[in-house]
Order: C-alpha cells, then sequence, then structure tokens
C-alpha cells in the first residue's frame, strides 16, 4: 500500500462526505495538518475544518480492546456490559487472540441459534469511499459467513421511504428526479418551504461531491425577486444572504480566502418571511390551505381529476363533511400559532403564482411524519403546479446536498455484498424494541412480522448511541445479547457498549474511490498517512476472521486492496464503454485505463439536468404512469386504508403527537426541543474536530432558546443548563437567540454521549443532585421518545420532545466522551 511522508501533497484529492479536498500532511506523515476545498466548489463546507488532526487525535482506538468480563467469562447477556468504570475493565490482546475468539463465537452463535441470531442491521453513515464503505464490507462478510438479521429504511427518511411509493413515487426515484436548482431558481415565483432550506444541511451528501450548488440557487432565487416563505420554528433555517452554513471552520481553509461569499450584502435581500409555526403542526397548515383552496374556487380541479386519485375524500375530510370539523385557517391558526388572515392570503398568492411546496426530510422524523409529506404533496395537487418549471412539490431540499442537485446519470461502482439468505429483519428505528423483545409482533407496511431472538450485535460504520432515540432505554437493549462487536476509529459510545472493539482506519490511511450521485467526479483516493498505531481496514479484519472459518477465498476471491479497486473501476469502465449503466440519450464517456486515472486527479463525468420533476407525468399521465396502484397520484390510498392503522389512515389527516406544544405533556415539559442535525459536524463524527470544537458553549453542546423563555427560568447566555424529563436528562450550553420561536429550543444531535458515573466524573455533581446516567455534554438523545411515527413506517420520530431546562448551579463535570475508556 502506498504510504506518503512530506509536507505537501498538493495534487491529492480526497473525498469526505461533506466535500472534495486536498488535504496536507504533515511533516513525519501521521496526520493531515490543513486543508485545501476542490478549487471548483462554490461553497465549501466548514466541516472540512474538522478533518485536520483527525488520524492521531486521542479519541483514536489504537488496538483491539476488549471488555475484560467477556474475554475472561465468556459471550452472555450481561447489565455491566456499557457501563465500565475505567481502565481496569478492559484488556488489549493481540489481534490474533481476538480474531479466533470472534470467528470462534460466529461459529457458536451459527451452530446454536442460526444466522438470524446475528444483528447486522450496523446503520450509519461511515465514511466516504466506494470500497471501504464499512457496512457494505460487513454485509458481504456476513453474507458469506450464512446471512443475517438485517434492517430497513433509513433514519432520515424513513416515513417517506414506506408511503411515498403507494402514493407518488419510490423516495429515491423522488431525490434523484427532482427539479434542479437551475431550474427552481429561474421560474419559481413563491417558494413555501416546510422546515426553510437549511443551507447548514447542503454541505453534505452520502459519497461528497465537489459541488455544493444551495448557497447561489437560494441567492439567486432572491435576486430573481421571488418571495419565499419558510415555515419553521427557527428563523435561520433560511439563512439570511451572505450567512452560508452558519459556522464557519475556525482557523479558516487553506485556499477558502480566494472564494467568493456563498452570498453577499449588497445583493437584493428578495421577499422572505419567517412564518414560527409549533413544530409538529405543518400538517394542520397544509390543510388549511387547502380549505381556502377548495371553497374560494382556487383549487385546479381538471389537475385533481386527470392526474389524482382521491381529492374528493381530501375535500370531505377537509370541508368537515363526516365529522362536522372544518379544517379552515381559523382551526389551524389555534393549532399552529400561524394568524388565519395569513394562511389563507398565502393560499390565494400560491393559486395566482407559480409556486413551489417543500419539505424538509425533519418533518417525517417526528410521531406521525408520514402526514405532513402527503399533506404537503395534497396541498401542491391542489394547486396544479406538479411537472410545470419552479411549481409542484419537492422534499428535501436544503436537507442534503442531494435533491435537486443534477446527478450522475449512472451509478458509481460498489463492492458486491453477497446474498442474505435470512428473511428476518426490523425496521431500521426499532433496534431498541428488536433487541428487548425477542418473538414479539410488530407492524410494518401492512404487513405483521416477530422480531428474531439476536445473541450477537455487530456494528461497523455507524453509532447507534448517537442515533438512537432514549439512550437510557438502548443502554438496556445493549445489555440483551450475548456478545457486541463495534467497528470504529474512533472511541464512540457505541464502542463503550461493545465487548469487542476493532479499530478501523480512517479513509485517510487507506486507497479508495470517490464518488457521489450528486457530484460528478470519480476521484482517486490515495492513502495520505500512516496508519494509526495498530487500526486495520475493515476488509483486512473481516478478510482475516473469513480465513479462520475456511471462507477467505469467498470473501476476498482472491484480491487484495488494489486488486478490488482497480476491479471495481474496470468494471465500471466496461460498464460505461458498453452503455450497460447508461441511460439512453446520454453519450458515453471514455475512460482512461486505471493506472492513469489512478495517477491523476479525479474524473468528471456527465450529469442529467435540468429536471423538471414530473413534467412527462404531467403531459401524459396515461403513457408515464406512475408506479402507484391508481398510476396517478394518490391523495387517497385504499391500501393504507385497507391497513386499519389508528395513527395512519388512509389520507392525509391531521393527528395529534404526543411530543407538541399542545399537549398535556406541556404541564410537567413546557419546552419543545428541536434535535436537529448539527451545524458544525455530520453528526457525532469528528465532535472532537475544529469546528465542532468551537460551537460549545462552556464545553457543552449549544442548546438555543429564545430569551424571554431564557429570562422566565433565570438562564443568561453562556450559563450551563439542566435538560431534563421523565426519559432522561442531559447538560447543555445556554445560547439566547431571538431567531428560536418562543417556547422551543434547539439542541443538535452529536455530541458524544457521555454519562454522568460518579466513579469516572467525580461525586460531586451527583451530591448536588445530577441523576446518574445524566448526559453532561449535552447529545439530546437521553430525552427523545424510543416510538415509531405509526404502524405504517415505524421510522424515527427523534425531531421534537418535550422538556424542562433550568440553571444548572452544581459542580460541572468534565466531558470525558473524548478520552478513552482505558485512559481514565
Ligand atoms: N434526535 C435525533 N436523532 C437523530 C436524528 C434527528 O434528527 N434527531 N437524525 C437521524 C439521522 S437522519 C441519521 S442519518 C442518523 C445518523 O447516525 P449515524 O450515521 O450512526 O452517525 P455517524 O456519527 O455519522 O456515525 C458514523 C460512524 O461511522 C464511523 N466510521 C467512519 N468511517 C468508518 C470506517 O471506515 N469504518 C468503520 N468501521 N467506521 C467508520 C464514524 O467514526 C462514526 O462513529 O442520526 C439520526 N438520529
Ligand atoms: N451539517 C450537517 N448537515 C447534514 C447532516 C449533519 O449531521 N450535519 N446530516 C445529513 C443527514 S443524514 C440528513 S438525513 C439531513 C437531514 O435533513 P433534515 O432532516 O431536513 O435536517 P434537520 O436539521 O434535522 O431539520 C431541518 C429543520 O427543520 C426544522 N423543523 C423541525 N421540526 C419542524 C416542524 O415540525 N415543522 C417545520 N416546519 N420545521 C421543523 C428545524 O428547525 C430544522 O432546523 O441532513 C444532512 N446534512
Ligand atoms: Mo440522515
Amino acid at each position: 500500500m502506498r504510504r506518503r511522508g512530506g509536507t505537501l501533497v498538493p495534487m491529492t484529492s480526497h473525498v469526505a462526505h461533506w466535500g472534495v479536498f486536498t488535504p496536507h500532511v504533515t511533516d513525519d506523515g501521521r496526520d493531515v495538518g490543513s486543508v485545501t476545498p476542490w478549487r471548483e466548489d462554490a461553497a465549501p463546507s466548514p466541516l472540512l475544518g474538522n478533518v485536520p488532526g483527525s488520524v492521531t487525535r486521542r479519541s483514536r482506538v489504537a488496538r483491539p480492546t476488549v471488555r475484560r468480563a467477556w474475554w475472561e467469562d465468556g459471550p452472555g447477556p450481561d447489565p455491566r456490559r456499557g457501563r465500565t468504570s475505567g481502565p481496569k475493565d478492559w484488556v488489549t490482546p493481540p489481534w490474533d487472540e481476538v480474531l479466533d475468539r470472534l470467528a470462534a463465537d460466529l461459529r457458536r452463535v451459527h451452530a446454536v441459534h442460526g444466522a438470524q441470531a446475528i444483528y447486522g442491521g450496523s446503520y450509519g453513515w461511515s465514511s466516504a469511499g466506494r470500497f471501504h464503505h464499512a457496512q457494505s464490507q460487513l454485509h458481504r462478510f456476513l453474507n458469506v459467513v450464512g446471512g443475517y438479521t438485517r434492517s430497513v429504511n433509513s433514519y432520515s427518511t424513513g416515513a417517506s421511504e414506506v408511503i411515498l411509493p403507494r402514493v407518488l413515487a419510490d423516495e429515491a426515484v423522488l431525490t434523484q428526479t427532482a427539479s434542479t436548482w437551475d431550474v427552481v431558481a429561474e421560474h419559481t415565483e413563491l417558494l413555501i418551504a416546510f422546515g426553510g432550506v437549511p443551507v447548514k444541511n447542503t454541505g453534505i451528501d452520502s459519497g461528497g461531491s465537489g459541488d455544493h450548488p444551495t448557497p447561489s440557487a437560494l441567492d439567486g432565487l432572491r435576486a430573481r425577486g421571488a418571495r419565499l416563505v419558510s415555515v419553521s420554528p427557527l428563523r435561520d433555517d433560511l439563512p439570511r444572504v451572505g450567512d452560508g452554513y452558519g459556522v464557519t471552520a475556525p482557523h479558516g481553509l487553506v485556499g477558502d480566502s480566494a472564494r467568493p461569499a456563498t452570498g453577499s450584502a449588497d445583493r437584493p435581500r428578495g421577499d422572505v418571511t419567517w412564518w414560527p409555526i409549533s413544530p409538529g403542526t405543518d400538517v394542520a397548515l397544509m390543510l388549511a390551505m387547502i380549505h381556502v383552496l377548495l371553497t374560494e374556487g382556487l383549487a385546479d380541479r381538471e389537475f385533481l381529476t386527470t392526474h389524482c386519485v382521491g381529492a374528493d375524500e381530501v375535500a370531505a375530510y377537509v370541508l368537515g363533511r363526516a365529522d362536522g370539523v372544518r379544517r379552515d385557517p381559523a382551526w389551524a391558526e389555534r393549532l399552529t400559532g400561524i394568524p388565519a388572515a395569513d394562511i389563507a392570503d398565502l393560499a390565494r398568492e400560491a393559486a395566482a403564482r407559480r409556486t413551489l411546496v417543500t419539505v424538509t426530510w425533519s418533518l417525517q422524523r417526528a410521531r406521525h411524519g408520514e402526514q405532513p409529506i402527503w399533506a404537503g404533496l395534497a396541498l401542491a395537487a391542489h394547486l396544479g403546479q406538479i411537472g410545470l418549471q419552479g411549481g409542484g412539490f419537492e422534499s428535501g431540499y436544503g436537507s442534503m446536498n442531494k435533491p435537486g442537485c443534477s446527478p450522475t446519470a449512472f451509478r458509481y461502482p460498489s463492492l458486491p455484498q453477497g446474498r442474505n439468505p435470512v428473511r428476518e429483519f426490523a425496521p431500521v428505528a426499532r433496534v431498541s424494541d428488536l433487541l428487548l423483545h425477542p418473538g414479539a409482533e410488530f407492524s410494518y407496511d401492512g404487513g405483521r412480522f416477530t422480531y428474531p431472538d439476536i445473541r450477537m450485535v455487530w456494528w461497523a460504520g455507524g453509532n447507534p448511541f448517537h442515533h438512537h432515540q432514549d439512550l437510557g432505554r438502548l443502554r438496556e437493549a445493549f445489555t440483551r445479547p450475548d456478545t457486541v462487536v463495534v467497528s470504529d476509529p474512533y472511541w464512540t459510545a457505541t464502542a463503550r457498549h461493545a465487548d469487542v472493539v476493532l479499530p478501523s482506519t480512517t479513509s485517510l490511511e487507506r486507497d479508495d474511490l470517490g464518488g457521489a450521485r450528486s457530484g460528478a467526479r470519480l476521484t482517486p483516493m490515495r492513502a495520505v498517512t500512516h496508519r494509526y498505531a495498530e487500526a486495520r481496514d475493515d476488509y483486512e479484519i473481516y478478510a482475516a476472521i473469513a480465513a479462520r472459518l475456511g471462507l477467505e477465498e469467498r470473501f476476498t476471491e482472491g484480491r487484495d486492496v488494489s486488486g478490488w479497486i482497480e476491479h471495481l473501476y474496470e468494471g465500471f469502465r466496461d460498464d460505461l464503454a458498453h452503455r450497460r449503466i447508461l441511460p439512453p440519450g446520454v453519450e458515453a464517456p471514455e475512460l482512461p485505463p486505471f493506472a492513469e486515472f489512478w495517477a491523476g486527479e479525479g474524473l468528471d463525468l456527465p450529469r442529467s439536468g435540468p429536471i423538471v420533476s414530473f413534467s412527462r407525468f404531467r403531459a401524459d399521465p396515461e403513457r408515464h404512469r406512475l408506479a402507484t396502484p391508481s398510476g396517478r397520484i394518490e391523495l387517497a390510498s385504499a391500501t393504507i386504508a385497507s391497513f386499519d392503522l389508528p395513527d395512519c389512515p388512509g389520507r392525509p389527516t391531521w393527528l395529534e403527537p404526543e411530543e407538541w406544544l399542545g399537549g398535556e405533556r406541556t404541564a410537567a415539559f413546557p419546552v419543545l426541543l428541536v434535535a436537529n442535525q448539527p451545524a458544525s459536524r455530520l453528526h457525532s463524527q469528528l465532535d472532537d474536530g475544529a469546528t465542532s470544537a468551537a460551537s460549545k458553549v462552556a464545553g457543552r453542546e449549544p442548546i438555543r432558546l429564545n430569551p424571554a423563555d431564557a429570562a422566565a427560568r433565570g438562564i443568561g447566555d453562556g450559563d450551563v443548563v439542566l435538560v431534563r424529563n421523565d426519559r432522561g436528562a442531559c447538560l447543555a450550553g445556554a445560547v439566547l437567540s431571538a431567531d428560536v420561536r418562543p417556547g422551543v429550543a434547539q439542541l443538535s444531535t452529536g455530541a458524544w454521549f457521555d454519562p454522568y458515573d460518579p466513579r469516572r466524573h467525580g461525586p460531586e455533581a451527583g451530591e448536588a443532585g445530577l441523576p446518574p446516567g445524566t448526559c453532561v455534554h449535552g447529545n439530546p438523545n437521553v430525552l427523545t421518545a424510543d416510538v415509531g411515527t405509526s404502524a405504517l413506517a415505524q421510522a424515527c420520530t427523534g425531531q421534537h420532545v418535550l422538556v424542562e431546562i433550568a440553571r444548572w448551579d452544581g459542580p460541572v463535570p468534565d466531558v470525558l466522551a473524548h478520552v478513552p475508556p482505558t485512559e481514565r
């Protein structure tokens, strides 16, 4: 494998989910000292600032590390798992012995319980790079060994992945064929953005692109004088001109100064209106707008008749024909806090102008998360502009550098995962239920299924103690299996809840291929630093275990890492040359042979676009039928109705959630916490990097609250606060901001879970009343509810939770989350 030293390797590109960049390696060749963003990136992500120093950071796992009780007493359920109290609870045997034991344990689980007893769902983002993608590696390995219980759908769009194929189109199709930003910037007159267009999220896409068009597209839209209505509890979900991603890399990025700012203050501001909606009530607002369109004769009857089914059912519900409840603006004002007259005016304006209705993915990450997508689609259908330039409905603008970006016309190469003979599965966000309730039945997408009895959990490239809800319950769930294996480069909270921790390399330490569908570059990712300590590639780890099981040849097919990378590239090149993966009308690009590609900077590939979503369906709904049962947009679904689910009826419906400002729980927990994506990092990744570290307040994750709510509680800017409810508590650092709606607070996800343990953090805070298990760092998932969106999708509901907030005047424990448990 290629190793590099020296100070500067300027022509080497690398790819992270937050972009393409050049890493500048330190003199000793062990780490990255600084980075230069890709020269053609109009808006490089500030997350690049987390990269320098990430190879040798203290939080790296240096060598295979095993929980002493598992090593000495053998596998089995253990209430002490995840509750180790210091270095003496861990042992660090040599790689060979650890791999021997894992091979033996895999044999045991297969022989005694069967392949379905292994949970290989292993959800998570891992890192960019087509070959070393951690889940693909793990899944291929587990398939070679005999299979595993898998997870279905994602935390991102778990509700739309299930409901959208039944009413419109596959989530993936919707994303890939969303109207491109250039079309929107040129044609949209009124943008009604539920959840805003949170530019902070658009530095990211899976695989990483060198192109971030959202900030300039928004500027273009504003410059044209379009009206933008941002419906969101946070004003900055539609950033002011020049605010860009909302955070900056504290030490700057090399080469960044040459770049024009993402917006400039003297550009016209357009007409931006902030509608500070009560979280979780968007459906009411959407239905009330439909009410206005129907009662004032503004609904597009023709479009509803020719392109949709179910409009009558929606009308009956909205007009209250069956139950006498009119879903009109006055009704919606009581639920949403938005004045009725404004709602009515916006509906009229929307009917008169070229209007685009967008919903961010966040809206579905709450109870009944299926409904806002469906109701948003219904609103757009009543406006009748679906399929027109700059009009219609889109999901996920501003959620990622993906919807609205011109996609590459084909798939990139990836590691074949083989076949999984195991039928058992769990919806991804039901992981605690799966581990806690073997044999229990659950509903999903109209079916009834049973959770298998999981004896072994293997996680690579994900961090459930970052991403899952109700972490106290997840801790309990993680005590149930016999064996928990975690591969990660870093000592995440999930690694701390494992029996066997396998130190993986980071992408900077290995060769790979980089590419994202929203970008159009295939990048040779050459290793830039030495490997850290005893870290190994996930591939090598699985190959070594496969060898112990007599399955090495099946796993490796006789290739080493370089062999695989060349094989994947040449296969891709051949597929393109023979047009196997090219849609009609796209010219086949000619790719150089591997050696030439590998020595270069990367290849530009064709992109599709400009795209106007659903334009063909609009032009001819018979010839271009949708993949729904009726071939049309289903504003009501006979299929979903037939499932008879109280929490997901057969048409868009306002259903009161448990965690919202209008409910009974507010008596005890009056503040609605929005737990959204962090502006300063990707999820929990590189939380100890410079951009993320600079965002912390009093060493904790910042919690933003409205000055009035802070004053009522005697909380000042920079104070440490205790955020709590009946599930758990965390400390956080207060930031007062009028950009947050009154009654709402915002605490992003991703601060590494650091449960208070008097043995590690010292007894003082506990004596002052800090409950054990309180996250001293600020992870909101200690508070969130572990319930699905509904019995239809069973998706993540982590975005909203009711809490109370108070100033914490007791001793403040040090955050130990970034210190390996083998040290303290
Ligand atoms: N409350 C609340 N919770 C949420 C959300 C929310 O809105 N609110 N959002 C949800 C969403 S949308 C998502 S996608 C999830 C994200 O949750 P995750 O995807 O689980 O979060 P990450 O921090 O990206 O975890 C990736 C892990 O992979 C590791 N890794 C990186 N490269 C490699 C590698 O090469 N090999 C190995 N073995 N490991 C590697 C990283 O160190 C990191 O620990 O969070 C969800 N959780
Ligand atoms: N910097 C950064 N970017 C990211 C990520 C990251 O971790 N960091 N993660 C990536 C991933 S995996 C995903 S899936 C996407 C997620 O994309 P989203 O889910 O869209 O992102 P969020 O930031 O969770 O939420 C967007 C905004 O929705 C608003 N919102 C919350 N609840 C409501 C509501 O009830 N009604 C309305 N109208 N608005 C509401 C919040 O104020 C929030 O800022 O982001 C991606 N981009
Ligand atoms: Mo996500």
